[in-house]
């Protein structure tokens, strides 16, 4: 007689990234243990029925705790983020350890660590954000992590503090060759950005919707082209994230076409929010802040086919939480009243994965085998996680969503769980929302309750890259 469960997900559709099929799902010490009818015993059963059980989402984009300019306070936690990460049916986030200049990567991540230890809901597992590429960092620092599983980090082309030159880039692309890490790249232009906002103040026009203005499709469209080339130099794989509109997307899309390992992401804002979305919101149009910016119709749609045909491998929040009616929020330091001043970012880890259900699947532009790959799988495949995290399958961590296909739910700040508040989906009508989410064979969330124990989720490191590792020099 086999071993008895400790838990069976039972009567419910399972959906991986290639497949679907009915079956029951057998979870001892925390991994998926058999897949099957008539599993037998367990001493928690989860009726399914009517369900679908999904590999748990992956959020390979979040910002938590993250320091944010004086005055101006993050408004998630690790508390916080991972919880309204759980309700949105995610099992695994990758936050950014932000590197500030002056501070070396060992001591930026031990704080990052102090922050998140005992702090988590769900599991999570640190990109590097390089802002001071050193040859302390470039030399011994990076290498030695990207060997302990910090196998990810990323660069900027903008922001004061954070922009690397192109030098710069290739240095650090240099080292993500040589160690099989990958490099993503938030690419927009800071000349044409710093010149055209210069531009917009002088001419008196600083409401938040100027922000749009000041970054227009080709401040990202050249950016985009430039890290591409700048890899393409390097000869290393990289991953463009937040991608907006479909120009930028062009510039991947021409890439892979030449055999170029360029990946791209995109997020919830580029699908359903638009620049007109901050007009006439006047001071409130800093709640749509972002950067990149919400773009137009057409953008949208280029995104929507980015995603349906492959270009893009990702779709992540960018969750970077502000709140608005905050004096440590959108609208600080008071008196500085430019667009140029409000902290850039929205949240969106809860939102995110109800938002391309409905709009996705549940409008027929993807299947729901590519919504499990753009959720779950393929972040967990890009970023060294597979088969350990975004599978159901015999061995992997039993870290699982149930969804409710037919649950229609309009989004409000009312049902939400981050620190923000407010969402800028405020009022969207979506069908399909996960009700509950199990990390690790433990639940975290059931019918709208947390449930599971602050300090369950923990983090992951990870192997290189498999395309990274693919080009890179052979340790
Ligand atoms: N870039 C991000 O990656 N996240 C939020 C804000 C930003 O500019
Ligand atoms: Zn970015
Ligand atoms: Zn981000």
């Amino acid at each position: 007689m086999a071993a008895k469960f400790d838990t069976i997900i039972r009567g419910g559709t399972v959906a991986t990234a290639s497949e679907t099929f009915a079956a029951d799902v057998g979870i001892r010490a925390g991994r998926i243990a058999a897949l099957g009818d008539d599993l037998g015993a367990a001493d928690d059963v989860i009726d399914a029925r009517g369900k679908l059980v999904l590999p748990g989402g992956i959020d390979s984009h979040v910002h938590f705790a993250q320091p944010s300019g004086p005055g101006i306070v993050m408004a998630d936690d690790f508390e916080s983020g991972t919880c309204a990460a759980a309700f949105g049916g995610n099992t695994l986030v990758m936050p950014f350890c932000m590197q500030e200049r002056g501070t070396g990567l060992r001591q930026s991540l031990k704080d990052y660590h102090a922050k998140a230890e005992g702090r988590c809901h769900i599991d999570v597992s640190f990109h590097l954000v390089i802002s001071d590429p050193t040859p302390q960092v470039l030399g011994q620092e990076l290498p030695a992590l990207v060997g302990e599983g910090y196998t990810s980090f990323k660069v900027f082309m903008t922001y004061a503090d954070l922009a690397l030159t192109d030098f710069q880039m290739l240095e650090v692309f240099s080292v993500a060759r040589e160690t099989g890490a990958l490099v993503m790249v938030h690419a927009e232009n800071d000349d044409a950005i710093r010149f055209l906002t210069e531009k917009l103040e002088r001419a008196g026009q600083t409401a938040p919707k100027f922000h749009a203005t000041s970054r227009p499709i080709a401040v990202e469209r050249e950016a985009t082209h430039r890290a591409i080339s700048l890899a393409e130099i390097a000869d290393v794989p990289v991953m463009i994230v937040h991608v907006s509109n479909g120009e930028a997307m062009e510039q991947i899309r021409w890439a892979q076409s030449r055999g170029l390992k360029v990946f791209g992401e995109t997020c919830p804002q580029y699908l359903v929010l638009t620049a007109k979305d901050l007009d006439g919101l006047n001071m409130e149009g800093a709640k749509l802040v972002c950067s990149p910016p919400p773009r137009d119709e057409a953008s949208q749609k280029a995104c929507w086919l980015g995603l349906e045909t492959g270009v893009f491998q990702t779709f992540s929040s960018d969750h970077c939480p502000f709140r608005y009616d905050d004096p440590q929020g959108k609208l600080t330091p008071k008196g500085r009243t430019s667009f140029r001043w409000v902290p850039n970012g929205i949240p969106g880890v809860e939102t995110r994965l109800p938002i391309l259900f409905s709009e996705g699947v549940g409008r027929g532009r993807i299947t729901l085998n590519q919504f499990v790959a753009l959720s779950s799988t393929n972040h967990a495949r890009m970023y060294g996680l597979l088969p350990r995290k975004g599978a159901i399958a015999i061995g992997s961590d039993a870290d699982i969503a149930i969804w409710d296909p037919e649950r229609e739910v309009t989004i409000s700040q009312d049902l939400l769980h981050h620190g923000s508040d407010y969402t800028p989906y405020e009022g969207i009508a979506v069908k399909g929302w996960p009700v509950t989410t199990m990390v690790r064979g433990r639940v975290v969330t059931r019918d709208g309750e947390l449930v599971g124990k602050l300090g369950h989720g923990e983090h992951v490191a990870r192997d290189k890259s498999p395309f990274a590792a693919a080009v890179g020099v052979p340790q």
